[in-house]
Order: C-alpha cells, then sequence, then structure tokens
C-alpha cells in the first residue's frame, strides 16, 4: 500500500469532519493508518519524574504545581542526581524505554540547565532515551540540550488558540510556538499535546489537533491528557468530558499526524479498562506507566501489565525504540 504524504495544512472544517464521522467510521479509518505505520499491539512505555516540584510562577488553570493556588503539594528543589539515578534504574527495571523528567519552571536558567544536562547524561548511560520538560527554552539553552544528547522534548500547547487565554494568562501562545520552533530546528525529537476536558468545546479539540497537525513537522510525540483535576485548582470543577469525545479526540490524532506516537496521557487513574481499550483501537500507542505522573497519581505497573495482558499488547522493547518506529 503506498504511504500518502504527512499533511500540514488541515483546514478547521476538515478536521471537524473527521470529528463529525459515525463513531465506527472513525475507529476503522484511524486502526486502519495505525496499522500502515505501526505493530498495532505494541505499545512504547516512558516513566515521569517530577526533578522539581511545585512553587511554579505560572498560573496554569489545571497544574496543582502553580504558586498561584492551594494545592497543599509539598513542593521539593531540584533533586540530587543519585535519586534521579535510582528513578531511572527502577524504571528501566520496570520495563520503561524513556525517562522523562519535569520541571515545574516558567523556564531554566542557565545553571538549572547545567544540573539537568547531568541528569540526561546519567540516564542516558542507563540506556534509556531522555526526555525533558522545563518550560520556555532559549535558542542557545536547546543547543546546549541537544549537544548533551536530549533526545526528546516535551512542551504542550495545551488547548486551542482561542480557549488558551482562558487557561494561561503568564505566558503566550506564541512562546510555545517559539519554543518548539526551537526544538524542532536544533532536530530534537519534539513532545507536544495538549489536555482535554477543560471545559473547552469541540472547535477546540479541532484547533489544538490542527494546530499540532499544521506545524512544520509533526511531533514525534503527541501526549494526549485527559485533565486530572486537583482540588483549589480553578479547573477542579471543570465539567467532565464525554469518554467518546476522548476517543475520538486519540482517533483524530491518530490520522492527522499517522506517524507519531500518540500518547494516552493523564487521566488514566480516571479511566475504565475498556476506555483505555478504546483508546488502543483509535491509534494510542504510548503511555506512562508507573504508580506516579509528576504529582498525582496513575495505575500502578501490575495493573497496566495484567490490562496489556488481557490485550494481547507487548510493551516496546528498547531495541524497537532505538530502530525509531515512532519517527514522522
Ligand atoms: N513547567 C513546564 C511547562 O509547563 O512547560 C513543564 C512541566 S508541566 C507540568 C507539563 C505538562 O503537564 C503541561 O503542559 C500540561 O499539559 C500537563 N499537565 C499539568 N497538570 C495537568 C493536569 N492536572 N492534568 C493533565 N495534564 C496536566
Ligand atoms: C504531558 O503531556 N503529560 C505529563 C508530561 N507531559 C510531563 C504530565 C502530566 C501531569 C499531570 C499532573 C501531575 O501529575 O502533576
Ligand atoms: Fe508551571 Fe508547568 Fe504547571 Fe504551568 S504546567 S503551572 S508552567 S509546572
Amino acid at each position: 500500500m503506498s504511504d500518502s504524504p504527512l499533511r500540514h495544512d488541515w483546514t478547521h472544517d476538515e478536521v471537524q469532519a473527521l470529528f463529525d464521522q459515525p463513531f465506527n467510521d472513525l475507529l476503522f479509518q484511524a486502526q486502519s493508518i495505525h496499522r500502515r505505520h505501526f505493530d498495532p499491539n505494541s505499545v512504547q512505555i516512558s516513566s515521569l519524574l517530577s526533578i522539581k516540584t511545585g512553587a511554579c510562577p505560572e498560573d496554569c488553570a489545571y497544574c496543582p504545581q502553580s504558586a498561584k493556588y492551594d494545592t497543599e503539594l509539598e513542593t521539593e528543589r531540584l533533586l540530587p542526581i543519585d535519586e534521579v539515578k535510582q528513578a531511572a534504574l527502577n524504571a528501566k527495571r520496570n520495563g520503561a524505554t524513556r525517562f522523562c523528567m519535569g520541571a515545574a519552571w516558567r523556564n531554566p536558567t542557565d545553571r538549572n540547565l547545567e544540573r539537568v544536562i547531568e541528569m540526561i547524561s546519567v540516564v542516558k548511560d542507563l540506556g534509556m532515551e531522555t526526555c525533558v520538560t522545563l518550560g520556555m527554552l532559549t535558542r542557545e539553552q536547546t543547543r546546549r540540550l541537544k549537544q548533551a544528547g536530549l533526545d526528546y522534548y516535551n512542551h504542550n500547547l495545551d488547548t486551542s488558540p482561542e480557549y488558551y487565554g482562558e487557561i494561561i494568562t503568564t505566558r503566550s501562545y506564541q512562546d510555545r510556538l517559539d519554543t518548539l520552533r526551537h526544538v524542532q530546528e536544533e532536530n530534537i525529537h519534539v513532545c507536544c499535546g495538549g489536555i482535554v476536558g477543560m471545559g473547552e468545546g469541540e472547535d477546540d479539540r479541532v484547533e489544538l489537533l490542527r494546530q499540532l497537525a499544521n506545524l512544520p513537522k509533526h511531533p514525534e510525540s503527541v501526549p494526549i491528557n485527559l485533565l486530572v483535576r486537583v482540588e483549589n485548582t480553578p479547573l477542579y470543577d471543570a465539567d467532565a468530558l464525554d469518554p467518546l469525545d476522548f476517543v475520538r479526540t486519540i482517533a483524530v490524532a491518530r490520522i492527522l499526524m499517522p506517524k507519531s506516537a500518540v500518547r494516552l496521557s493523564a487521566g488514566r487513574s480516571d479511566m475504565s479498562d475498556e476506555l483505555q481499550a478504546l483508546c488502543f483501537h483509535a491509534g494510542a500507542n504510548s503511555i506512562f506507566y508507573g504508580e506516579k505522573l509528576l504529582t498525582t497519581p496513575n495505575p500502578r505497573e501490575n495493573e497496566d501489565l495484567e490490562l496489556f495482558a488481557r490485550l494481547g499488547i507487548k510493551p516496546q522493547s528498547v531495541k524497537q525504540a532505538e530502530t525509531g518506529q515512532d519517527a514522522a
């Protein structure tokens, strides 16, 4: 079967039309595209570690780590390197191929960046892929991360440009696009997605996915997060999203970005096994694995392995990850 070229010129109406299809037609299309590019029974697993927790100056309305909301989170300074190494070793032993380190910063200082670079080097030495998410980056900082051998940088668009102002006021959509451009131009793999279930409309989910697909290059990894509602954040009372609309979002992401890894990200603790199975059917082929995300709970490893066994899903091996199955 010949490959259709990857598109970067989707219109709002075209993406809306994908969402509007009957559910079975949408899932059939997504699953057919998925099979052209990936082993349908293989899922990549990444583990997360918060290397600097809480006291963040930004006001992201979903986030327990913002200093603006009283979420009773225990703040922590940048972790010592041996704690990071131990956490990465545990993640590797449990089968993760990628180790993602997140910091509650608006942007890293150059001094902090050098400490993160040491962490990247320790994790790489364990034979794992590395990912960090540190906020906005200058071009020079991005170059330093590339020199350090970083594999992925996570920086999300979070929502549509239209809804963005309801969620974050301390950093603009354009700031995010600028950081993504630095990362793409330095040839670091991009991990970029968003959050749904924040009270946005379907139009906003359409626009978020359109923005991602119309980037100059599709992000190699696309995390789709379902809002984790944390008490005392402004979005604690956000209207719940119809779970079938969550599946539709995954399916449309798969169709728009056929060669990208689509990650079923935050929010799995609130999902049934059946809902997660539908998401894998719709083209999700990556998860965050381990009992904690950054600060909130995630399913326990044994629950995930049991679900994988029931579905006949194999965790992607380090070898498969090295051959770059998810390269867009
Ligand atoms: N501070 C950096 C930044 O925002 O760029 C990096 C860490 S930040 C916690 C990484 C991402 O986590 C956010 O962009 C957001 O998409 C996601 N996130 C944070 N809180 C969440 C929540 N309650 N539910 C779902 N996703 C969340
Ligand atoms: C992403 O898109 N989701 C992850 C990761 N990138 C860094 C973070 C989810 C955080 C959920 C809330 C928390 O645990 O603090
Ligand atoms: Fe800070 Fe990142 Fe949380 Fe926003 S999402 S408040 S930038 S840690």
